[in-house]
């Protein structure tokens, strides 16, 4: 796929979930680098810089995207040679595609520990960080049911169920109104995320905030499975996070509805790090107030303020 097509395909959803689309834009940024027929240093880099603004504009509240692609561009600004330019892409990117997917990995190995067996877990939305946790959990044999939230609009829960029924993990599927009666019988709540803030604030699919309150009220654990790549080295200078709103029609369709109604399709949501007990990342199990550290020592200083 040429860069925009994978920029488009991001931006209708055709490919989601934040690592996936994380490694997808490594993916098409190295591909940009490599097509480059031309013998011009500075061509190169500002066909990668033009790459690299229609990539992350295709979502713009995923930080993974951002830094997928300031992974695969990091040192070109030092390199004054085309075919060196293209090498240090190409195996940045290779490099990030695979710390990637080992990343969930490990997510999944280190927070099965914090699932005990024959207990329930709720999920929300369609994560492979907490999904690799729900099932190297199922794999070790600990008979753990799932309860999962369909996801509104776009029912990403489906695909979560399908996914841990092919796996024969025992699942439930709920609506999303009905998180707070399934809570009861819940032991642990694990979702992924988009973002994480330097404060320690998860955002994520909508609603996952609503999840996280009633767990709370519940007195159930909170865990966010997410791989260091997902905190945010902007968020450190006080930038806001901006949070996606999509097209009303994912929501209704316009002859449903009197014209005078006004929908709003709000796609992530922030939740606070009082209502987070752990973030499960592949450098370790932390808390949401870690977060300026893990952004500090996986970004640097340097990058933060650049
Ligand atoms: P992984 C998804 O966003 C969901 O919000 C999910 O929780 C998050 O990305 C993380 O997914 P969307 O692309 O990276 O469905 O864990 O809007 O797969």
């Amino acid at each position: 796929m040429e860069l925009e097509q994978v920029a488009n395909a991001i931006k209708s959803m055709e490919i989601r979930g934040a690592g996936r689309i994380a490694r997808s834009a490594a993916e098409a940024i190295k591909q940009q680098a490599l097509s480059y027929s031309g013998n011009e240093v500075e061509e190169l880099i500002e066909r990668l810089q033009e790459g690299e603004r229609i990539l992350i504009a295709s979502r713009p509240t995923a930080v993974s995207l951002e830094n997928a692609v300031r992974a695969s561009l990091k040192g070109i600004q030092e390199v004054n040679d085309v075919r060196e330019m293209k090498d240090l892409v190409a195996s940045n990117a290779d490099a990030f595609i695979r710390r990637s997917s080992n990343a969930v990995q490990i997510i999944g190995e280190i927070g099965a520990r914090r699932i005990r067996a024959g207990q329930k877990v709720m999920t929300h939305c369609n994560s492979s960080a907490a999904l690799s946790v729900i099932k190297t959990a199922h794999f070790q044999g600990k008979k753990i049911e799932v309860v999962a939230t369909e996801s509104r609009p776009w029912r990403q829960g489906l695909l979560t169920v399908r996914d841990l029924a092919a796996a024969n993990v025992p699942v439930t599927l709920i609506v999303d109104s009905a998180v707070r009666w399934a809570m009861k019988d819940v032991d642990v709540v694990v979702a992924g995320a988009d973002t994480i803030c330097s404060n320690g604030a998860v955002i994520n699919k909508i609603g996952t905030s609503q999840l996280a309150l009633a767990a709370h009220e519940a007195n159930v654990p909170f865990v966010i499975c997410a791989e260091t790549y997902k905190f945010s080295p902007r968020t450190v200078y006080g930038e806001l996070v901006e949070i996606e709103e999509r097209d009303p029609s994912e929501i209704a369709r316009a002859e449903e509805l009197p014209s005078s109604v006004k929908i709003r399709n709000p796609v992530f949501d922030a939740t606070p790090p009082e209502y987070i007990d752990s973030i499960v990342t592949e450098v370790g199990v932390i808390s949401p107030y870690a977060a300026y550290e893990v952004i500090v020592k996986e970004f640097g200083l340097e990058h933060i303020f650049e």
